[in-house]
């Protein structure tokens, strides 16, 4: 529903007070107060320096961003067993040719290298990749990391942290990080629906834990979630699952998760966050782009919430066809936190789409966005689209309240707003001034 002129003409008859808007006034605030207020990016793959080379950023790394990959296989002949076999520099020009020279880039993913190379006033045309390479290779990496967190409007990301992952794990076991714009989670993948390949790993640290998560398993898993909640200092821990997850069932993610991991996260005080409705590798041949997304039974959530009242759950759905039930679903258990719009939802257009629902259904109490940046200056792009999506949805919203008889201050604007990228994690979560 559009705010129409009409209404906005009455705010022109009175003289308002000078902190409230007018209808004509309020896009410019909104825009405003979106551009000056810095965001936490909430779930990302990024890395703190303390991590070398787990961290990514520069021009190959964003041209061989699995999202580019799957657009470079529909607009070039070469296979993907001749493409692994290139070198990252050689993938990177491959795919600069087939979707930035061959073609015009105005998929969302390749806009943003466009946005991306405009922030550093580099050329984006077809000859750029070279003096892109360049100027990249010339940044001193911890001043690039806080000039592209300034860009950005992003005050702190939070990575996604695996401590099975043999790369993460020694920079952990070694005194970790304490970068204060990268906070760390818990990432549980490997655990939870990994366990049948990676139950001996913490067999081999020391952990009494069986095939079966049998005898005392689960009480050894929470020996190590607190001594990894210990080492990492987590923000919340989390997961992602396929469509066919099911809470419960007779699996043994479904025991570990309700008798390990949820009873940790209220002794740590952490959220859980359950990313839902991946279909893994449907095109192996793809790799990291051969995953797809499938609905999936949100009951699962209906059931968590209600067993565990006392757990706090940070929900994203990655199909399209489940995002109004999770909205149904944030109505009716207050300890379920919607966010972002995942990976094939991460398109303006269906952005809005959910951002409209959820504001109409949900008001401010939901996280709208979070970049899933896993090089650095993705961030750049994905925080410019979601402020330019977001921009013309909060005016619609606050004319329409205007129209319906109540005056809006800038102040507001900015409550609203900040409880919007910020608060509602930092409260969910304990995180200050992050
Ligand atoms: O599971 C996840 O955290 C996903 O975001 C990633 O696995 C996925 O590959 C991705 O990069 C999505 O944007
Ligand atoms: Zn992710």
């Amino acid at each position: 529903m559009e705010a129409t002129s009409a209404n906005q003409s009455d705010s022109k008859s009175k003289a308002l007070p000078s902190d409230l808007l007018s209808g004509e006034q309020i896009q410019t605030v909104v825009e405003d107060v979106l551009a000056c207020t810095p965001f936490i990016d909430i779930h990302t793959h990024l890395f703190s320096p303390a991590f070398g080379k787990l961290g990514l950023w520069g021009i190959d790394e964003l041209l061989t961003y699995h999202y580019l990959e799957a657009e470079f296989f529909r607009s070039s002949n070469t296979t993907p067993g001749q493409y692994w076999k290139l070198s990252k520099r050689e993938r990177a020009d491959a795919i600069w040719r087939a979707l930035f020279v061959e073609n015009s880039p105005i998929s969302e993913s390749t806009r943003g290298i466009v946005a991306v190379l405009n922030a550093f006033d580099l050329p984006t045309d077809a000859s750029g990749l070279e003096e892109a390479r360049i100027f990249f290779a010339a940044q001193p990496l911890d001043e690039h990391i806080r000039r592209v967190l300034e860009i950005a409007g992003v005050s702190s990301v939070v990575m996604t942290n695996d401590p099975l992952d043999p790369d993460e794990q020694p920079v952990w076991l070694n005194g970790g990080q304490d970068h204060a714009q990268f906070h760390a989670v818990l990432r549980l993948d490997r655990i939870l629906w990994g366990w049948p390949r990676h139950w001996q790993q913490l067999a081999s640290q020391g952990y009494a834990v069986d095939e079966k998560a049998s005898g005392k398993s689960i009480a050894e898993v929470r020996r190590f979630l607190a001594d990894w909640n210990e080492r990492m200092r987590p923000l919340y821990m989390a997961v992602s699952l396929t469509d066919t997850f099911f809470y419960p069932d007779d699996s043994i993610a479904s025991k570990i998760l309700g008798e390990a991991v949820l009873p940790s996260c209220r002794e740590f005080g952490l959220p859980m966050s359950l990313m839902i409705g991946v279909r893994r590798q449907v095109n192996p041949a793809l790799q990291l782009a051969g995953d797809g997304v499938g609905k999936a039974d949100l009951r699962a959530v209906e059931n968590l919430c209600r067993s565990f009242p006392e757990n706090k759950f940070l929900v994203s759905v990655l199909s399209r066809e489940n995002q109004h039930e999770l909205c149904v679903y944030a109505r009716k258990f207050n300890n379920l936190m919607p966010f972002g719009c995942w990976w094939f939802l991460n398109n303006p257009s269906i952005v809005e789409e959910i951002t409209r629902e959820r504001m109409e259904m949900l008001g401010t109490s939901f996280i709208p966005q979070h970049s899933d940046a896993r090089v650095l200056e993705q961030v750049i792009y994905k925080w410019r689209n979601t402020r330019r999506t977001m921009a013309p949805i909060l005016t619609n919203a606050y004319r329409l309240l205007l129209s319906d008889g109540r005056e809006v201050s800038r102040k507001e604007i900015e409550r609203d707003v900040n409880r919007l990228f910020r608060s509602n994690f930092e409260n969910l979560t304990g995180l200050r001034g992050g």
